[in-house]
């Protein structure tokens, strides 16, 4: 009974971050596989992690100091509700159970509530960065108790990674909020991953520079204020050679964008939320959109644009690309941060945003200097309105917002889909407006339903006689 922490699960992820934990100081790790020929082979390939082998999950139990924490990471679903089970079986009041895989925060919230009936503790624990991640240092985000996070929080610690001296890891809230996150986290990985297509389509079509020059472009922005991983790893993707064809890799992938589940599931959460995550929704369903191979190859005889297009000032439309680019990824996160602050209120989370920023910064796949500015933005003001209202942001927005509008008339008069960009533009100027056409849906909702409105005037609920003599009457029902 050595252990201080076992793994559940050891596919590529449980076995990266079984190994992470045991490369830690003060870490024993006990390991579990429901093939235990999984677990002798990682035995065997990792001799200087000194794993502790549990057969069963009986032995995994007994490996285990008390209060236990054993860390689930198999595939989310009827495998994880399974694996529950069975550890609930071994352990006892006081112990700590935490799932590692990508489970939607529903599940996690009906999880923690049936395991807190035995007096065990569940955490739903978000993990980002991928295998590499896992390895050398994910992002993590924990929800439960906050007692279990006393245990497992300097467990965390120790194996997440690093920004600025400070480990990307924090309780983000009981139950489902760690999940939660975990999930707008990718939410805003579709946003800002779209947004860069969209970037790297309108310049190569715009300018015609082949897909390595643009990676040349990506790095000179990657030295900017929009420096991050995912901007990085554009560049090397758009310079990789096919070694068949010689062909730039990009121009032989098919363009089917796929997915798991995640950002739809973020959509789906915000809709549910009446949160307007539409820069989120517009790069789901611009996955979707790629894959309707079939309806693109009908569609494709559709007319477009007259004209051929080419931009004049290449480095200049560069430049109004790269400010629609920062504007509109401001609007992702901005979006992405009011569902989370919806989310708190429905489930009664105490969610630190500048905290979500802050663990954001190193480990996970949207790892971005841009992340500080958010974490900056709610120390000196944390009941902001929408993080785009940041003195900072607002800044950002009244410097891009001209080239912004430039390039989302480009794209459609060149017959280029922006969806990402142009929608986040419409979002914007809804926002700023000043009138919203709301009041025209309001009066037609009031004519074929007799929903009634409000007035800008004074007090109360009204309903126009439609279908009368068309005068106004004061509503009783107030709903
Ligand atoms: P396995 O090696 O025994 O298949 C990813 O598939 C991981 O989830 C693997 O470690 C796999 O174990 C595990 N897994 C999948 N379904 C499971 C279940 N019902 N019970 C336990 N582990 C499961």
């Amino acid at each position: 009974t050595n252990a201080n922490i076992a793994v559940v699960g050891l596919a590529v992820m449980g076995s990266n971050l079984a190994r992470n934990l045991a490369s830690r100081e003060g870490n024993t790790v006990a390991v579990y596989n429901r093939t235990t020929a999984k677990t002798d082979d990682l035995l065997a390939a990792h001799p200087e992690a000194g794993f502790v082998k549990a057969a069963t999950m009986q032995e995994l139990a007994d490996s285990l100091q008390t209060p236990r924490t054993a860390i689930i990471m198999v595939k989310a679903g009827k495998a994880t509700d399974a694996v529950i089970d069975e550890l609930v079986s071994v352990f006892e009041p006081g112990d700590i159970i935490v799932d590692g895989g990508n489970a939607l925060f529903t599940d996690t919230i009906r999880r923690e509530a049936a395991v807190r009936e035995t007096g065990i503790h569940f955490v739903g624990c978000g993990i980002s960065g991928g295998e590499e991640g896992a390895l050398n240092g994910p992002s993590l985000m924990p929800g439960g108790t906050a007692e279990s996070y006393a245990t497992l929080g300097p467990i965390l610690r120790s194996i997440a990674a690093v920004a600025e001296g400070e480990p990307c890891v924090t309780h983000i809230g009981t139950d489902g909020a760690g999940h939660f996150v975990k999930m707008v986290h990718n939410g805003i990985e579709y946003a800002d991953m779209q947004l860069i297509a969209e970037a790297y389509d309108l310049i190569r079509r715009g300018t015609g520079k082949s897909p390595a020059e643009i990676a040349d472009v990506f790095d000179e922005w990657n030295q900017g204020e929009l420096e991050s991983y995912l901007i990085e790893i554009t560049a090397e993707v758009l310079r990789q050679v096919d070694a068949d064809t010689g062909k730039p890799l990009v121009d032989v992938i098919l363009d089917a964008a796929g997915a798991k589940g995640t950002g739809a599931w973020t959509v789906q959460t915000a809709l549910d939320l009446g949160v307007p995550v539409s820069g989120i929704a517009e790069a789901v369903f611009a996955r979707s959109l790629s894959s309707k191979l079939a309806q693109r190859e009908a569609a494709s005889d559709l007319p477009g644009p007259a004209e051929a297009w080419k931009v004049d000032d290449a480095d200049a439309f560069i430049e109004d690309v790269r400010q629609a680019l920062f504007a509109s990824k401001v609007v992702a996160y901005s979006q992405g941060f009011d569902e989370i602050v919806a989310a708190a209120e429905e489930h009664g989370w105490q969610i630190e945003k500048g905290e979500v920023a802050r663990i954001w910064r190193a480990g996970c796949i949207i790892r971005a200097r841009f992340l500080n500015d958010i974490t900056e933005a709610y120390a000196t003001t944390p009941e902001l309105p929408a993080l785009i209202l940041a003195p900072y942001f607002r800044d950002i927005m009244a410097a891009t917002q001209q080239a912004w509008r430039r390039v989302v008339v480009a794209a459609a008069q060149a017959g280029i889909p922006a969806p990402a960009f142009s929608s986040s533009l419409s979002y914007y100027d809804g926002l700023r407006a000043d009138r919203l056409p709301a009041a025209l849906v309001q009066g037609q909702r009031d004519f074929f339903g007799a929903h009634t409105y409000r007035r800008i005037d004074r007090e109360g609920t009204f309903h126009t006689q439609w279908s009368g003599d068309r005068t106004e009457i004061e509503a009783t029902d107030t709903h």
